[in-house]
């Protein structure tokens, strides 16, 4: 028995998309019909425009669109039709080419950092999956305009062998799934793969390597002509990767980007290096510094088709980090920015955090045009609604929406988002757009305050634990004593601060010009450091804290009030009780530890623990 599939922000196409649409413009001309006949509109005309590629106009009641245009022209009309909007006449293009959606899923069919279930394709270490969900989740991805997905985790382990002769039909069949949603598959590889093989290293300056990874790229876009290309976590996290070999890695990366330039691919080579075996002793190494080390000397040596992926902060995606210098240090490379959407320190996808307001900042910071591509990590899983907490799918709408122009407003996506999924009446409307536009910064308050980030429980990374990573090796310290907590980045300090391009260095340097929510990330203040409001450090900390759990007993409220239909009702409320009692475990965890190291008192006389 099949049950029926959520349609997520699409309700209103309540017919599946059937196997024979299988080009962009028969989905197109499919989803069209049926959206309209859902809302009893008359069907817009669809021409196709070859010369216009992903790009689409829409007027005179026709839709004009190159060959995956169409489809995102369709879209577009029928989701502002069902908003209640017009779709915009002038032409419209994504602004980067790349949109990117890296699945962390293991052929086992656990997802790493996963959320929301078990893998959608895999299952057993092998392909497992039902079409229809597939089509839908293709349905979703188009309608927002995303064109490539990496079906495998970055940290490979049996799915190494996708590349191999076996696995490639299964490969090509679920690509042919996705094409006619105009999304490409791409697949991330195991450095070290070759030994596997019988070739005897994995060096790439090897010809026998090179040979290697040049007859499995040839194999695999014979079965998948359009196959984007691959991706590559290497010397990271105890992964293969060229410093065995003393290469660098732009050597390792062009060997790579070489095998695959014949057939028009990609080689995505994330930038996600440091000592993950650091000692918290040695206070000299400090692991927001290790990927602009690594790679800004590297600048001008990678292939054209190497695509280097940043994370958008140093750290590791964290709830507030500064962007990430790397990003200003390479301007003869191909530079992608990598988002999370799986909310790994973010709340889970048990508490709320919708993303594009913090995405926002990253366009403000950095032109968008310093990039080729922008990438995130999915959230996506087998659960019902594909993304466990039924609000989540804000965040790979929102995207989508970020991927095709990094200026649009986060509140329009939001509310757009809203309004699609559950067309509410306008006051609960902008209830949930509210919540959503605060989210983040509730949960900064609670677990984040002042940018200090990794008090977060090992391994799980939920919950408080404001020592858990204090002495251990990942290079994550906050190093707070009895006077004082933060590390000092700053020229005088450390010299992270250095690696930022002059104008942005000052805005950080001084904690005086440091805005609140990075002064510990940049700074060591004491406790009694008085901040520009008045309050002291001390105050400031309890205060987020209480204020972030107050921020999360609010929604909660808020979220009552609200008519959703059911299940996403009743799971958003399960979900938003966990979130209170997480918040509530931060906000006493952390206001005790820092009030046993400072003996300070709360000013206004509240509840911390002894
Ligand atoms: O944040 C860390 C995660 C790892 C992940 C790694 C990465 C895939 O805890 O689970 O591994 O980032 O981005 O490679």
């Amino acid at each position: 028995m099949s049950k029926t599939i959520r349609r997520a922000w699409l309700p209103f196409l309540n017919v599946d998309v059937p196997r024979d649409c299988d080009t962009p413009e028969k989905v197109a001309a499919f989803e069209l019909k049926a959206g309209c006949a859902a809302l009893k509109l008359p069907v817009p005309a669809l021409k196709l425009d070859p010369a216009l590629g992903e790009g689409y106009a829409i007027s005179g009641g026709a839709i004009t669109g190159g060959d995956t245009g169409v489809l995102y022209g369709a879209y577009a009309w029928l989701m502002a039709a069902a908003a209640g909007e017009r779709a915009p006449e002038s032409l419209q293009k994504p602004y980067w080419p790349l949109r990117m959606i890296n699945c962390w899923d293991n052929a086992d069919g656990s997802i790493e950092r996963g959320y929301a279930g078990r893998s959608l394709w895999f299952e057993g270490g092998d392909f497992c999956y039902d079409e229809g969900r597939l089509r839908q989740l293709g349905r979703m991805l188009a309608s927002v305009g995303l064109n490539v997905l990496c079906v495998n985790n970055v940290n490979v382990k049996a799915e190494a062998e996708l590349l191999i002769e076996d696995y490639l039909p299964k490969l090509a069949k679920l690509a042919d799934l996705f094409r006619p949603f105009g999304v490409r598959l791409m697949t991330s590889i195991d450095f070290s793969r070759p030994l596997a093989h019988g070739v005897g290293t994995a060096d790439p300056l090897d010809p026998g390597v090179q040979r290697w990874w040049r007859e499995r790229a040839d194999a695999i876009w014979r079965a998948v002509p359009d196959f984007a290309g691959f991706l590559v976590k290497a010397d990271s996290e105890h992964r293969p990767g060229p410093f065995t070999y003393g290469r660098t890695h732009a050597e390792g990366a062009n060997m790579l980007a070489r095998a695959v330039a014949p057939h028009g691919g990609v080689l995505v080579w994330r930038a996600f290096v440091y000592n993950c075996m650091q000692d918290w002793r040695d206070a000299a190494t400090d692991r927001p510094k290790a990927a602009f080390d690594t790679y800004a000397p590297l600048d001008g040596q990678f292939d054209d088709n190497v695509i280097l992926q940043v994370k958008y902060g140093p750290y590791d995606f964290q709830v507030r980090e500064p962007i990430s210098p790397t990003l200003y240090a390479m301007k003869r490379t191909r530079l992608a920015m990598e988002l999370q959407l799986a909310q790994e320190y973010t709340g889970q996808q048990i508490d709320l955090f919708a993303m594009n307001p913090m995405w926002r900042e990253f366009t403000e910071d950095l032109p968008p045009e310093a990039l080729c591509a922008v990438a995130a990590v999915s959230n996506l899983g087998r659960d019902d609604n594909f993304t466990g907490h039924p609000f989540a799918a804000a965040n790979l709408y929102g995207f989508g929406r970020y991927a095709w122009d990094p200026f649009a407003s986060p509140e329009a996506v939001l509310r757009g988002w809203a309004r699609l999924s559950y067309h509410l009446p306008a006051a609960q409307e902008s209830t949930l757009t509210d919540m959503l536009m605060n989210s983040r910064a509730v949960y900064e308050k609670y677990t984040a305050s002042l940018g200090l980030c990794w008090m977060v429980r090992p391994e799980t990374h939920y919950g408080p634990s404001p020592s858990g990573y204090e002495f251990d090796v990942w290079g994550t310290y906050h190093r707070a004593s009895r006077d004082a907590v933060g590390i000092d980045r700053t020229a005088s300090g450390n010299g992270y601060v250095l690696q930022y391009p002059e104008d942005m260095r000052a805005r950080y340097d001084t904690p005086e010009a440091c805005p609140d929510n990075l002064k510990l990330f940049f700074h060591r203040l004491r406790y009694d450091y008085v901040m520009a409001d008045g309050r002291t450090l001390i105050q400031r900390l309890y205060d987020d804290h209480f204020e972030g759990c107050a921020g999360a007993e609010a929604m909660g409220e808020a979220l009552k009030t609200l008519d959703l239909p059911e299940p996403d009702k009743s799971e958003a409320a399960e979900r938003m009780e966990r979130q209170i009692k997480n918040a509530r475990e931060w906000r006493d965890v952390v206001n005790t530890f820092f009030h046993r190291l400072s003996g300070a008192d709360d000013a206004r006389g509240r509840k911390i623990y002894e």
